[in-house]
């Protein structure tokens, strides 16, 4: 990789925290400029979280000099700006590696490092981590430091909101980091990010300081004394300017804001810090994309970037019409003949194709910021008096929504339609970010109806009938884009009924979703040995069109099903439970694991579902 050749004069001799103590003030920041120089030039190949992690260099440098790793304990919020981190605690020479299969995580792993205190990937979870961190501590009369590290988006969850509630009061020593940056993945909303605004009051409050220390400290003699004192000063004041302060009256002590993007700053803030007792707010304030024009001209496209080419940051593949696009574009013509269907986010108002919707229909578009429970129950309440929500959200991160699913929509069989986006393997993301449980979490839940598209074509029916069914419908579709085997025009929707894709009489092949195209590929070659299989596109795991796929079996009489899901729970276990008699079958699946980063179809061949593997086993069955 690039990187590998160039040499940096201070990267190449750090290679752990300890290291960074040792350098000078400059040396540090020459660190900064080497380090946003190698995570730009890993990400321009592997892709990744890059100005989420641009932002977080100085922090990280600052983190490391003054507290003890891994003595001390940071846990990362979301954990997507780790790549620093992990560069300074013996990971920089398989930082190439990124997120490829077989190399290091872009998340924080345990399982990778000692340095990685906790592991996430899901938002919101650092504060509750790191207060169980730091009770566990003073149980154990143990004297290290905890730090959670969290961005002023994901301080939008509900769990942040609850560990602050609960921190607030603990008398525990705990440091909280809040990073913001003023975005999430797009810009920040709601009336926290309202609330921060105020206390960034804070901009001028920033340059205040920064004219100061270069005016005053250029004192001779007493330069340096008379700024301490004067900032000190500053800070008092500027605390009776706020009024309610909000995580003071919560029991936080609240330092900052403070330059994020200054070492000297944040070390003295953070040496101040150690020494406090009780929970401490640290507010920083820092640049999404920093060090880099592209990602701080748009800093919500390399929030999660692909490969890109670093002289004018475009990307180096050609982005096509995804799942995610497709269904935005359905919901928008569906949304034009009715008023009534409204759209909700919980941030990810790009990732799950809503952009024109929210440009079209702002009016109709609720982006609740990273709250997939409140989002949901949003919806029930809307659903409830006559509207028909449309939630589009990632497979991974509707798993905490799940009791929301149960209580607010299904029991009271709300017209809800969830579009479970990034269902099935995700690629590089990894472990956190799969989507490979939702077919079993979703079929346990009475009155909740289950569809899967083949393709985008389907995609829209099964949206136009799910927005129109008056039930709680959810459609879960993969990330990436529709495969290329071309289907004849779908037959119209209806409830709980599959499809006939291929006739045949040797077996029959039930699949869902994004396979049943690799269904329709493994059939042909399976032709070509004179075998026929039959494929029929189920539609829904729930209801199952069970009869259907005993009018197969008849003629058949063996089996073989398809899925994206894990094993547990999923369409093969649902296929067998309710078939009256026993036939031979296979089940293609993922196993019961959490499955690691690797690019898809690296991930498939090494759990035998791609096509090939599918084919080879089927025919070695037979
Ligand atoms: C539960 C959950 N929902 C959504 C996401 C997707 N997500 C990843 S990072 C992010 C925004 C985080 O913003 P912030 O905490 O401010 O960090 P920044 O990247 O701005 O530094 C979102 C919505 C997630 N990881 N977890």
């Amino acid at each position: 990789m690039a990187f590998m050749e160039v040499n940096y004069m201070v990267l190449d001799k750090v290679n752990y925290p300890k290291d960074i103590k040792k350098l000078t003030k400059k040396e540090k920041i020459e660190l900064s400029k080497e380090l946003r120089d190698m995570i730009i030039n890993t990400c321009s190949n592997t892709g990744g979280h890059l100005a989420s992690n641009l932002g977080v260099v100085e922090l990280t440098i600052a983190l490391f000099s003054c507290f003890d790793l891994p003595k001390d304990k940071i846990v990362w919020d979301v954990g997507h700006q780790s790549y620093v981190h992990k560069i300074l605690t013996g990971r920089k020479d398989k930082f190439n590696t990124l997120r490829q299969m077989g190399g290091i995580a872009g998340f924080p792993r345990t399982s990778e490092s000692p340095y990685d205190s906790f592991d996430t990937g899901h938002s919101s979870t650092s504060i509750s981590a790191a207060l169980g961190m730091a009770r566990a501590r003073d149980l154990l009369h143990k004297d290290n430091k905890v730090i959670a590290v969290i961005g002023d988006g994901a301080l939008t969850g509900g769990m942040a909101m609850e560990a602050l509630n609960d921190a607030g009061i603990s008398k525990t020593d705990l440091i909280v980091i809040l990073n913001d940056n003023e975005m999430s993945i797009s810009k920040n909303t709601g009336g926290m990010s309202q609330f921060l605004s105020k206390l960034r009051t804070g901009k001028g409050y920033i340059k205040k300081r920064k004219f100061l220390k270069t005016f005053v400290t250029h004192i001779p003699i007493i330069g340096k004394f008379l700024y301490k004192v004067i900032s000190r000063l500053l800070r008092s004041i500027k605390s009776l300017f706020i009024k309610n302060m909000y995580f003071e009256n919560i029991g936080f002590k609240y330092l900052g804001p403070i330059d994020g993007h200054s070492i000297e700053d944040l070390e003295e803030i953070l040496n101040r810090a150690k020494y406090l007792e009780g929970p401490i707010l640290i507010h920083i304030i820092t640049k999404k994309g920093n060090g880099y024009k592209p990602a701080e001209e748009k800093p919500n496209k390399f929030h999660s970037v692909g490969p890109f080419n670093i002289e004018d940051g475009t990307s180096k593949k050609e982005k096509k019409k995804d799942y995610s696009a497709a269904m935005g574009e359905a919901l928008v013509k569906l949304a034009k003949k009715d008023k009534k269907i409204v759209a909700i986010t919980a941030a990810m108002e790009e990732g799950t194709g809503l952009s024109e919707f929210a440009n079209k229909y702002p009016n109709r578009f609720f982006d609740v910021e990273i709250a997939e429970q409140h989002g949901l129950t949003l919806a029930a309440g809307m659903a409830k008096e006559g509207l028909k929500p449309v939630v589009p959200i990632y497979s991974s991160f509707l798993q905490r929504a799940y009791d929301q699913v149960i209580h607010d929509i299904c029991m009271q069989k709300l017209p809800v339609t969830i579009c479970v986006d990034r269902a099935g393997c995700v690629g590089n993301d990894g472990e956190t970010h799969n989507g490979l449980f939702d077919l079993s979490y979703l079929s346990t839940i009475p009155n909740m109806n289950i569809m899967a598209p083949k393709n985008y074509e389907e995609l829209g029916l099964m949206l136009e009938f799910a927005v129109n069914s008056g039930k709680p419908m959810a459609i879960r579709y993969p990330r990436g884009t529709e495969d290329s085997y071309e289907f004849k025009p779908s037959k119209k929707i209806e409830l709980g009924k599959g499809e006939i894709v291929r006739e045949g009489t040797d077996l029959t092949i039930v699949a869902i979703g994004k396979m049943v195209p690799y269904a329709m590929h493994v059939a042909d070659k399976l032709h070509e040995d004179n075998i026929e299989a039959e494929v029929i596109n189920i539609r829904f795991i729930k209801p199952l069109d069970i009869k259907l796929i005993e009018k197969s079996l008849e003629k058949t009489n063996r089996l073989v099903t398809i899925e994206d899901n894990c094993i547990s729970g999923g369409l093969g276990e649902t296929i067998k439970s309710n078939l009256s008699k026993c036939y031979k079958t296979t089940n293609f699946a993922y196993p019961d694991e959490f499955i690691k980063h690797g690019s898809i179809p690296e991930i498939e061949k090494k759990y035998g579902l791609d096509i090939d593997s599918i084919y080879k086993k089927i025919k070695k069955d037979l």
